[in-house]
């Protein structure tokens, strides 16, 4: 079978090394669920919607899914959308996947028709599976399925009325055949990711099994995970930290068990952090505020929890400095990107390096260059642009020829867009970016994307959208209008990117309306110049 059409694969004297130095070992995503369930099948692997799963019930429940999957023709290499909440459908979907060799492309539980419709029809999928039971799902489904000419199935969870959707429950009780071998080598792509670290609309991100679970591996290392770890997936399961970082799959791998939290809200959590007796937890700086705040107030039992990992978006050294006197556990600061590199603090640095940096890379098969704009290493100490290649860092983006000619280096390196300083013992401090991406507390608002929707409506000219300090979020957004005849409030422009299905965290927090931008001598909107004199902008509109 070759490989899948739109995969940049690694050259192949760069995959014998890694696989000769044991980064990767020639398995597949299916079977590290299969060796954890073989060592310890009564040890639970999943507390999820008021169920508890040990590894023999989700090892089968997962063959089961693949068989069904199978049953209604998808092929090795065939794409599945997944659009589903932290629960159980969302992990039974992905194991079924790996198994069957389909690759499912995780889209957020924040995106919107208008997300999920780009994501459809970028990856070409084949079927997809959504969240049903109320009337938006409903439409959401039905927009999906309309606009998305490849989409043979869509599989709806929840209770499923008469309609013209698959339930999901008919996936889960497919028979498997016992002994049936699993359809993906670890050669071939096993999921396709979402990036937040890129200019206009997402790009897809593949990982294939052996880099992905070279991944998890380390990452479960790093984070100290064993059998006796109690994970709490408090962000959303479908995104890389949450995922795989170790999250979800670095649990599973180490045979430990994961809770997924339906909400990441301390209330929710600090209750399933004391009921399950959790032991770690992934989180963005802006719910690390709120848990710090809230863990203040309540006095809640977090006796179990020995590790809280950060990362996302910059961690303020104050807030860092909180955790333990606060939470009770250490703190591991994670620099990662969907695209593959990931940087961590270790549990045995001083205070010092878990305070003010972002860490240094996971595995020592990871190049970092620091450059200059010339393209230059740039010494240690000055900031510079990060480009990285790796043993778990793509080669290029899915079905994307022409940005990847600019995104990588003619050698491989992948250019992260990401401002970083290197310290002389190899951690880094993460000082800003270069792409056109806002950073609004860990979610990744694309400036381009945005820009395009909020053009499209009627009242407005042109328009700039930038990002301003906020003590919570790091950033938040700024919708700069040139408008043509009366100004769009910011209520216009928020129902005008409801109304076009566009994810809430894209909408911008302020609207002001302009004459004209200011511009650079190159005759460039002047952005730099909005950002300061919307830092002198006190009141929202
Ligand atoms: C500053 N900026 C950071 C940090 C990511 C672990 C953790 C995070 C992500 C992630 C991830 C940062 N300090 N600690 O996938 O596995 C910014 C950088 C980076 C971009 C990637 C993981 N941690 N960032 O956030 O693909 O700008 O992945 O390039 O969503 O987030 O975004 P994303």
């Amino acid at each position: 079978m070759p490989l899948l059409d739109g995969f940049t694969p690694w050259p192949e004297p760069t995959a014998a090394r890694y696989r000769a130095e044991g980064h990767w070992t020639g398995t597949t995503l299916g079977s590290v669920l299969r060796d954890s369930a073989r060592r310890a099948p009564a040890h639970t692997a999943l507390v999820a919607d008021g169920r508890r799963l040990d590894y023999a019930e989700l090892d089968r429940a997962a063959d089961c899914v693949a068989a069904g999957l199978r049953a209604h023709g998808l092929k090795p290499g065939n794409r599945l959308l997944v659009h589903l909440p932290n629960g159980l459908p969302f992990v039974l979907t992905l194991f079924g996947c790996f198994r069957a060799g389909v690759v499912p492309v995780l889209a957020l539980p924040a995106h919107r028709e208008s997300e999920l419709v780009h994501l459809a029809r970028l990856s070409g999928a084949a079927a997809c599976v959504l969240e049903g039971g109320g009337p938006e799902q409903d439409r959401l489904a039905r927009t999906v399925r309309a606009s998305a000419h490849t989409v043979r199935h869509v599989f709806t969870t929840g209770t499923a009325g008469p309609g013209p959707f698959t339930p999901f429950d008919t996936l889960v009780a497919a028979e498997p055949d016992p002994g049936t071998p699993d359809d993906a080598r670890p050669q071939d792509v096993a999921v396709l990711l979402l990036s937040g670290g890129t200019t206009g609309l997402p790009k897809l991100i593949p990982r294939t099994h052996d880099d992905y679970a070279c991944n998890l591996r380390a990452s479960a290392a790093v984070a100290g995970l064993d059998a006796s770890t109690v994970t709490l997936l408090a962000l959303p399961a479908a995104h890389n930290f949450a995922l795989a970082c170790p999250g979800l799959l670095g649990t599973l791998h180490a045979g430990g068990t994961t809770v997924l939290a339906p909400a990441p809200d301390p209330e929710t959590a600090f209750d399933l952090i004391a009921r399950e007796r959790v032991t770690t937890v992934a989180l963005v700086p802006p719910l690390v505020l709120a848990w710090l705040e809230a863990a203040e107030l309540l006095a809640p039992d977090l006796s179990s929890l020995t590790l809280l990992q950060a990362g996302g978006a910059r961690l303020k050294e104050e807030t860092a400095r909180r955790v333990r006197p606060v939470l009770g556990c250490a703190l591991q600061q994670v620099y990662g990107m969907a695209e593959g590199l990931l940087n961590f603090t270790r549990l045995d640095d001083p205070d010092e390096t878990v305070f003010t940096t972002q860490g240094r890379p996971l595995s020592d098969a990871d190049e970092v260059r620091v450059v200059g704009p010339d393209g230059a290493d740039v010494p240690d100490g000055e900031t510079g642009e990060l480009w990285t290649r790796g043993p778990y860092t793509l080669r290029g983006y899915f079905r994307a020829e022409r940005h990847n000619a600019t995104a990588f280096t003619l050698d491989g390196f992948y250019r992260s867009g990401d401002l970083v300083r290197r310290l002389p013992g190899g951690n880094l401090v993460v000082e800003g970016r270069l792409k056109d991406v806002i950073n609004r507390g860990g979610d990744k608002v694309p400036v381009e994307e945005v820009e395009n929707h909020l053009l499209a409506h009627p009242r407005v000219h042109d328009v700039a959208l930038v990002g301003y300090p906020d003590p919570d979020m790091g950033e938040r957004t700024c919708a700069f209008v040139v408008p043509r005849g009366e100004a769009p409030t910011r209520r216009d422009l928020v129902d005008h990117l409801t109304a076009r299905g566009v994810a809430a965290f894209k909408h911008p927090d302020r609207v002001r309306a302009l004459d004209s931008f200011p511009r650079t001598g190159a005759g460039k909107v002047d952005r730099a110049a909005l950002v300061r004199t919307q830092n002198t902008v006190v009141e929202a509109l």
